[in-house]
């Protein structure tokens, strides 16, 4: 042991002692756990104070990003790899006979997101700090995360996710800076001074508290911070009430105010229409802009200068009463003018739409959001009207219409830049779903391909592999990613090959293992494992997946002796919970896994899994292990996938749709190494209308087959319990376009048992996709947003 780890040692068991009282022989799993990150903190909070002290000496600008969702994962072995001590810090354990393995398994998820959105804006958090963006996070410190998710025979049944139960040693709570947010009441105008002010009053206010998360960038020694708000009710109780023995009433008020930042709503690509995500919307723009004008002025800076020194960001349009509540700031505590405070707050402000799906859409009900928030109402009453003044014809682009107040046309309105997520998705921006404002503001739009932190999906997530390609290439792509296509030279080197096949069956041989402990299946490591782990959709299409094993399972039952390669086909992923088709495709997977896992005659040439309660730490375990990466989503409708980036960098090869950035990964990899199939955007248009899934219906028996399959008993005694599938794919007339592209995609894994035959070339596309995923890498994304959208300096 050298001289580091033996420091390292002797601070752990000082750390051990004087943080949680303990010597190492009594400690338990949460001492030795929490002692480690406490430790840990030591070392981030000298380069957190040093990072903010420099950040203001340069007076440099910043960027907040705010994000009702940030989907965290596990933080301890990430700061470790970012702060370049795992190593030290494993072996200086494994001395002490700890397992750091065993600690990270005990860390709980921070699991504050939905799904892809949520993600989106961890990956962006790591590379801000990891390419010198002066970037921070604003969100919402909820009690409960993101459901957790049982499989009970067959069906999904939620759980709340206590995450914060053993207390968060990530964060630093600070109470004395805390905000006052302001609900209901009445806005009462008077003048003063010969001008007129707003006074908002009969209030009802609660207290947003911030808690700190320190964010490392990678061996960069900076460190930004996520802020997520909590909130306080401004009386404990009524302590009259409680005298009197009523005791629930005497907590009543508290446990309501409080209830903002209960939960996570655990909703992706669905209307929110609540009131209480409503006042989670304006609780966290209200605090999150507020704090930041606060820091600004501290420093003595010009507010009139505001938008050259902050950029504030809105994933999604979740956050857009930033826009308003700017303004408000602006105008009614610092006494601008509203057109002074209008250019600072648009050029303050960017915006980034994730969906095209209608349902999505946010709206709120006028009279609703104005008994909530009467000023902030006033304010979007005002934009709206100058913005009718200035444009002719706003049908379509209004804010205020049909009683609705549209956030996504606040959110352009009010911000400088807006921005799709692939190339794709961006004209479809442009010339179909908000082409009316395109034709208003064309250089507002662009486009910004997702990206994914690289150093969590590859160099955290599959040591083996990122020790391969280290050995081959070099260290470099840490932190240029780009680097990864000097990868490219060794496609055809055998040994290279040899070596990446042995670390992707050790990566499987670990899944077989998780698998056989959880599910109980014992599945066969040298079988490909054909993976598709995404919150279940109709749209993503899990059904066109587990069609496709119908059929095969159809076959085989008629060829026993059909010569297929065998196949893992493993599931994961939550539905919300009151979306109940999703929900009925979760129970179509795990019956049809019992059925076909269970059936001798099918010699175990397929098998089918479904792994309960998809979280970011799961997926770490099975990507790495994935041989056919499934994004199968109907053409037009994901906006970008980031999973899909995640698995070629895994060495995966992608079956997939011309859709999101699946076009821009076939791009970077050349079709001879991704496996393409189904209609393009321009049929999908085209069909619109004259489509009609009857004729493929009648006309395919295959598809007869499997579709009939669902309410004939065969799959199940009971014929009702699939029905509503079968009946939404005839009656919607097949929305979705599943049995449309059924033939094409047989035909495509029919090509992948092909390929995978050919295990020679099997792996020279894996290394073709390795080399060529270093561009989908979120620091790409990030350098392009620092300096298209944000201009702020980064590396
Ligand atoms: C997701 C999109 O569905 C996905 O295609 C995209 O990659 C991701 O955002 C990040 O941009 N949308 C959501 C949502 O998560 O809640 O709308």
């Amino acid at each position: 042991m050298n001289i580091i780890e033996n420091e390292f040692k002797q601070s752990y068991i000082r750390s051990l002692k004087i943080t949680r009282g303990k010597s190492l022989c009594n400690a338990t799993t949460l001492d030795k756990y929490l002692a480690l990150c406490n430790l840990i903190r030591e070392y981030i909070f000298e380069n957190w104070v040093k990072t903010n002290e420099i950040y203001e000496e340069n007076s440099e600008k910043q960027v907040y990003y705010f994000s009702m969702e940030f989907l965290m994962g596990k933080l301890l072995v990430s700061n470790l790899i970012n702060l370049g001590i795992k190593d030290i810090c494993e072996n200086a354990l494994k001395e002490l006979n700890i397992s750091l393995n065993e600690l990270e398994e005990f860390e709980d998820d921070m699991g504050l997101g939905n799904g892809g959105l949520g993600r989106l804006a961890a990956c962006f958090l790591d590379s801000m700090a990891s390419i010198d963006v002066p970037g921070h996070g604003i969100g919402i410190r909820y009690n409960y995360g993101f459901f957790k998710q049982k499989i009970v025979n067959g069906y999904q049944i939620e759980h709340p996710d206590y995450w914060l139960e053993k207390e968060n040693p990530w964060e630093v709570k600070r109470q004395d800076e805390a905000i006052r947010v302001k609900f209901y009441g009445n806005v009462k105008m008077e003048y003063k001074d010969n001008k007129l002010v707003f006074i908002h009053q009969d209030y009802e206010s609660v207290l947003a508290i911030p808690y700190d998360v320190p964010i490392v960038g990678y061996k960069n020694n900076k460190v930004n911070t996520l802020r997520l708000w909590s909130v306080k009710a401004e009386d404990e109780f009524d302590y009259h009430m409680f005298s009197r023995g009523e005791y629930h009433r005497a907590v009543e008020n508290k446990l309501n105010a409080e209830a903002i930042c209960n939960t996570l709503y655990p909703d992706d690509s669905h209307e929110k229409g609540k009131l209480l995500r409503l006042k989670q919307e304006y609780f966290l723009v209200c605090a999150g802009v507020k704090s930041i004008v606060n820091q600004y002025k501290k420093l003595g800076k010009d507010l009139t200068q505001f938008h050259k020194h902050i950029a504030i960001h809105i994933n999604d349009t979740h956050p857009s009463l930033a826009i308003p509540e700017l303004m408000r700031i602006l105008i009614d505590e610092e006494g601008l003018g509203w057109d002074q405070a209008w250019e600072i707050t648009k050029n303050t402000i960017s915006y980034t739409n994730h969906t095209i799906m209608s349902e999505a859409l946010e709206k709120w009900d006028i009279n609703l959001f104005k008994k909530l928030l009467p000023r902030i109402f006033m304010i979007i009453e005002e934009i709206d009207r100058r913005f009718r003044q200035e444009i002719k014809n706003t049908k379509n682009t209004s804010i205020i219409s049909d009683n609705n107040i549209k956030m996504a046309n606040l959110s352009i309105i009010g911000s400088h830049s807006v921005n799709g997520v692939a190339q794709l998705h961006t004209e479809i921006l442009k010339k179909k779903e908000l082409k009316d404002f395109y034709i208003i503001y064309p250089n507002k739009f662009n486009n910004k391909t997702n990206g994914i932190a690289h150093r969590r999906w590859l160099l955290k997530c599959n040591p083996l592999l990122a020790d391969l390609i280290s050995q081959t290439i070099g260290t470099e792509w840490i932190c240029d990613p780009i680097r990864l296509v000097d990868l490219a030279k060794f496609k055809k080197d055998s040994y290279i090959k040899e070596k990446l096949d042995l670390v992707k069956r050790n990566n499987k041989l670990n899944l077989s293992k998780l698998i056989s402990r959880k599910n109980s299946i014992n599945i066969d490591p040298d079988s490909i494992f054909d993976v598709q782990i995404k919150r279940i959709h109709e749209y993503k299409r899990q059904t066109l997946n587990i069609f496709n094993v119908i059929h095969l399972y159809n076959t085989i039952l008629e060829n026993p002796n059909l010569d297929i390669h065998p196949r893992t086909f493993i599931f994961s992923g939550k539905a919300a919970p009151g979306y109940f088709m999703a929900k009925k495709i979760i129970k179509l997977i795990n019956t049809v896994a019992d059925k076909i896992n269970n059936d001798k005659r099918v010699k175990d040439k397929i098998k089918v899994v479904f792994m309960e309660d998809y979280s970011v730490s799961l997926a770490e375990k099975i990507i790495p292990a994935c041989d056919v990466s499934e994004q199968i989503s109907t053409t037009t409708k994901e906006a970008s996938g980031t999973g899909n980036m995640k698995f070629m960098m895994n060495g995966a090869i992608t079956i997939a749709t011309l859709d999101g950035a699946n076009i821009e990964i076939a791009k970077a990899v050349g079709e001879d190494n991704i496996v393409l199939f189904g209609i393009r955007a321009k049929e999908f248009y085209d069909l619109q209308g004259s489509y009609n899934c009857l004729d493929i219906y009648n006309n395919d028996l295959r598809v007869k087959k499997v579709l009939d399959s669902l309410v004939n008993g065969f799959l199940t005694q009971d014929h009702l319990e699939f029905e509503p599938l079968y009946s939404s794919i005839i009656k919607n007339n097949d929305q979705y376009f599943i049995l449309k592209d059924f033939n094409s995609y047989i035909n495509a894994q029919n090509k992948i048992d092909k390929l995978y035959k050919n295990k020679d070339k099997w792996l020279e596309m894996a290394v073709v996709n390795i080399a060529h995923s270093g561009i989908f890498s979120s620091d790409n994304t990030i350098y392009e947003y620092a300096k298209e959208i944000w201009n702020v300096s980064c590396r």
